[in-house]
This record gives structure tokens, sequence and C-alpha cells, in this order.
């Protein structure tokens, strides 16, 4: 099978594996694992925070960035088509007891001006106040979009002026980080916390970090505790975290090469357009014109060798990572043009 679901299906490379089987451990609990300790410094040096926190997923990351910055009753700014709003079962208000108020983006990103106008007027005894801005970079159901640096200066700084706290679900942020030739930190600058996954185009079997200051990593440590996300020997999971953040970012680029060319092999297949701006690892497939829905172009697929994802009735994602070659790409291009 060539599996394009997503970047979460990538194995542990066998450096990881020897890592978790040889990693010094403690309870996590108790602050004790030396390994996850090291893991946690070492990824809030790369953000450029005072503090990071090991946390078990992305979704459980963004939820405890929620849960630490607002307070039951406020409302928080977010993307229309963001993770955080809508994969994540509606835990902003299931947990944190806030509203969403959604901004339609372009290819992701937010305009300046709209986050300034959602942001609400508290002496107005009827609304909500605005608890949070959420950004995500790069965006997901986008395709894996970048949002630009200056786009997240601006809403920065319009956050800032009002005290509203700003979270980046940077799920994928080295993937913006790579293809653009910044530095990961470049990004960070402009959130008050972070949350990164290196279960994704990382490959790590799990794990996300999420940084910020001390003060909100303590408090997010007792949130995390609530969740039920206090893991034990965790150093036997922090030490494949590691060996990703050590060895496994600049090679995103070939990730980023074979989205471009699975792009160019596809569209010009007849009946298939491309949706996105390749700027990553996703590519989004339009089965429109070919007169078959998501669902039908998918079952059409996995009888043929490959796996990918619905995101729309005719919208399909193909995603690149470290277990799918440049060879395998080629050959998913040859297969869908066979098929259609
Ligand atoms: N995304 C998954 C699915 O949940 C859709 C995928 O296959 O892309 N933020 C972003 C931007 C994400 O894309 C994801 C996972 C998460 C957060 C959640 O991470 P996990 O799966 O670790 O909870």
């Amino acid at each position: 099978m060539i599996d394009l679901r997503s970047d979460t299906v990538t194995k542990p490379t066998a450096e990881m594996r020897q890592a978790a089987f040889e990693a010094v451990v403690g309870d996590d609990v108790y602050n004790e694992d030396p390994t996850l300790i090291e893991l946690e410094d070492e990824a809030a040096k790369i953000l450029g925070k005072e503090a990071a926190m090991f946390v078990p997923s992305g979704t459980q990351g963004n939820q405890i960035a929620v849960l630490t910055h607002c307070q039951s009753g406020q409302e928080i700014i977010l993307e229309a088509e963001s993770h955080i709003y809508y994969y994540e079962g509606a835990a902003i208000s299931a947990f944190a007891g806030v509203q969403p108020r959604t901004i339609i983006g372009t290819n992701g990103v937010m305009d300046p001006h709209t986050v300034k106008n959602a942001v609400r007027d508290v002496s107005d005894i009827h609304v909500p106040e605005t608890g949070l801005i959420c950004l995500e970079n790069t965006h997901n159901r986008a395709g894996g979009t970048i949002v630009p640096l200056e786009n997240m200066k601006e809403i920065y700084s319009i956050a800032h002026n009002q005290q509203i706290p700003v979270h980046l679900d940077g799920a994928r942020l080295f993937n913006a980080a790579i293809a653009t030739g910044k530095d990961v930190k470049e990004y960070a600058m402009y959130t008050d916390s972070v949350q990164f996954c290196l279960s994704k185009g990382l490959g790590a079997p799990v794990g996300s970090i999420i940084g910020g200051t001390k003060t909100f990593i303590k408090k997010a440590r007792k949130w995390r505790k609530r969740l039920g996300g206090g893991l034990r020997q965790a150093g036997i999971i922090a030490a494949p975290g590691l060996v990703a953040l050590r060895t496994m970012v600049n090679r995103l680029a070939e990730d980023h090469q074979n989205a471009k060319l699975l792009a160019s092999g596809l569209e010009a297949v007849k009946g298939i357009t491309i949706e996105n701006n390749v700027d990553t690892n996703i590519v989004l497939v339009n089965t429109k014109e070919a007169g078959i829905s998501s669902i039908e172009f998918i079952e059409m697929l996995k009888k043929n060798g490959i796996l990918a994802v619905s995101f729309g009735p005719n919208t399909v994602r193909f995603t690149t990572h470290f277990d799918v070659s440049k060879g395998q790409i080629k050959d998913a291009i040859h297969k869908v043009n066979r098929l259609i």
C-alpha cells in the first residue's frame, strides 16, 4: 500500500526504537524522568520559549492551551477550518466552556482587520469576552499552506494591544519553517503558546510539545494532570521524540518535493484539479470534473494500492511523509492516470 492518508502514519525509525529501548526513565508525575526533561528543555530552546511540556497528542496540547488561557464563558477567535474548531470534537466547548468565533480565512490565513473587528467590546454587558486567538501553521484543511510571518505578527500585535493571548496550533510548524527557510523561533515569537507534533512529519510514534512562559507551563501541567495526561516512565516515548527533533527536521524538504511532484503529476490527469497551493506536504485533489465523489475516488484508489482521505464531497487529501518514497509517488501518479 502507498499510504498517503496522513503523515501521522509514519513508523518510528530504527534509531528511535533503539533510543526508546535505552532510555533512562523515572516517574514524570514527580518530575523525575531525565529523558522527558531533556526533551522538554530542548524543545523550549528550539521554540525560543521559557518552558515546554510533553503531551500525549496534538489535540490534548491544543485543549490544554485553551484551558490554560481561558475561562468558561469566554469566546475564542479561530479560523473556520482550523483543526481546533473542525476536528477536536467541540472539546473547547465541552471542556473549557468557551464558544468559538470563526473567521473564514484565505488559504487558512485570517485577515487581521477581520480579527480586530471580531474582538469583543467588553464594556457591553451583552457580549462575551475574547479570551484567546488561535492560529494554525501550516494550515491543514487549507492544504498544508503556510501562514506568513507578517500576518502572524499583525494578529499578535492586535491581540497584545488588547491583552488577548495568542495560541499557535503548529502541529506542522517545522514544515512551515523548512519550506520558508526560517527558524521555528521566528514563528513562535508571535505567540504566547505553541503546540507542535512530534508524531507527524517528524516521525516519532507519539507526542506533542506545548511551549510558553514558565507560568503558563506550570498552569498547563495541572490541566494535563486533570485530563489524565500525566505520564509515568514517559522517557520511553520521549526518547524517540528527541531523535525526531535531532534527525528528522531537515528531511521534511523531501516530503515537500514529493508533494509538488504528486501535484504536478495529478494535475496532468484529465478530470482532476489541484485545489491548494502546495506549500508543504499536502495535496488536495478535486474530482468533480471526473464526475466522481471523493468517497468513490478513495475506494478506486484503495483497490489499486493507494490510501488517501476525504476532505469534502469532491476533495481528497494526499499527504507525503517519511515512509513514502519518490518512486512510490511516481507509481501513484501512474496508477491514477490509468484509473481516471
Ligand atoms: N491532524 C490529523 C487529523 O486529526 C485530521 C491529520 O491526519 O492531519 N492540529 C493539526 C493542524 C492537525 O493536523 C492535527 C492532526 C492535530 C492538531 C491533532 O494532533 P493529534 O492527532 O496528535 O491529536
